[in-house]
């Protein structure tokens, strides 16, 4: 079976990279639907080697449409996604709104795929750090029972859209020139900096983006009881995420159960040859599919204790591949419908 599917936002950064998954896939579509505001109607995208029109989304847009692929911000999505589900048309959205929505699924494939046999209509695809943590953490919950998470993460500006990759060119450019640089989408310059702010800062006083991460985990994993304290820093990196993780966990595992164990887990690809200085790095990771996992050692301070690094494409696995693999799951348990 072919399904009409919407990408909506599909003139973002991550609706592009929508496009390009979904033919590299080949994903089953009859017929695609690029959606974005007014300011792109008219506008032409490719893929599948087909020109197709953007349209304006509208909250009549979705009749017809069996799955709609989300990625145009929160406020949309809050908007939007209601509209389409009660055409009967299944949600994937990779915004934050329907996230911690209890009526919502949050999933990632290799993680919690039977979450999806509940869906109302809309499922949320988690936030892309939260997301490649999932990939490696799962496994080794499983085995040993994770007690307490703490990491601290180096997130690339194309988390932030299109308009923040052009701005960390341009600050570059700039700077190399001798010109003094403006900042817009963050609040200080980003090139040759650190900003240890994503999103907004909370009541508690961490931000936004260290909160998902915490709140996401539990609801993914489907266990209250693994703690997660995060840190989160912008760094002047174009694509791919990079997260320093400390695991404990109630059982013993020792460096090489981990490596061993997580070379046979879904969605991973170990990179820890020291000796090599092989270690898993940004520049490597942009535009590839895995989770990259590297730099793993037992924590020396505690009795069951474990560092690793863990890298991958935001856009990819932390976005767009992720919420097409949900799609893709859709289909195999026949879940394309809104009950
Ligand atoms: P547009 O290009 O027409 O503004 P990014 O995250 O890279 O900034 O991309 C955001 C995506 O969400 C773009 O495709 C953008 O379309 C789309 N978008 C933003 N606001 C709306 C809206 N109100 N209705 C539909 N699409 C929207
Ligand atoms: C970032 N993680 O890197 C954010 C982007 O909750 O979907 C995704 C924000 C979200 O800036």
């Amino acid at each position: 079976k072919e399904f009409v599917v919407a990408v909506c936002g599909a003139t973002g950064a991550v609706g592009q990279e929508m496009l390009k998954v979904l033919e590299q896939r080949d994903f089953p579509y009859s017929k695609l639907i690029p959606m974005a505001s007014a300011r792109s109607a008219g506008k032409k995208v490719m893929c599948k080697g087909e020109e197709h029109t953007v349209v304006e989304m509208k909250e009549d847009s979705f009749e017809g449409v069996d799955i709609a692929l989300f990625s145009a911000g929160g406020s949309t999505s809050e908007k939007f996604a209601p509209c389409a589900a009660k055409s009967g048309c299944v949600v994937v959205d990779n915004s934050s709104a329907w996230r911690m929505n209890d009526e919502c699924p949050l999933v990632v494939p290799e993680v919690n795929p039977h979450d999806l046999d509940w869906h109302k209509g809309i499922i949320a695809n988690p936030n892309c750090s939260t997301i490649q943590m999932m990939v490696a953490l799962k496994p080794i919950h499983d085995e040993a029972r994770i007690k307490r998470v703490v990491v601290s993460t180096y997130q690339a500006v194309s988390g932030t859209g299109q308009k923040a990759i052009e701005e960390l060119e341009n600050q570059v450019r700039r700077l190399m020139s001798g010109q003094p640089v403006v900042a817009d989408v963050y609040p200080h310059q980003i090139a040759f900096n650190c900003l240890p702010q994503i999103d907004v800062f909370m009541d508690n006083g961490y931000t936004k983006e260290e909160m998902k991460m915490v709140n996401e985990t539990t609801k993914i994993m489907g266990d209250p009881t693994i703690k997660v304290t995060a840190t989160c820093v912008r760094v002047p990196v174009f694509y791919g995420h990079s997260e320093s993780v400390n695991i404990e966990t109630e059982e013993k595992l020792t460096a090489d159960d981990v490596r061993a164990l997580l070379a046979k887990s879904p969605g991973i690809i170990i990179e820890d040859y020291p000796e090599k200085k092989a270690y898993p790095m940004p520049i490597n990771a942009a535009g590839e599919d895995a989770t990259y996992i590297g730099r793993i050692r037992e924590d020396e301070t505690i009795e069951n204790g474990l560092n690793m690094w863990i890298v991958s494409d935001n856009i990819r696995k932390g976005a767009a591949l992720n919420t097409i693999q949900i799609a893709e799951t859709l289909i195999e348990r026949d879940l394309v419908r809104v009950p």
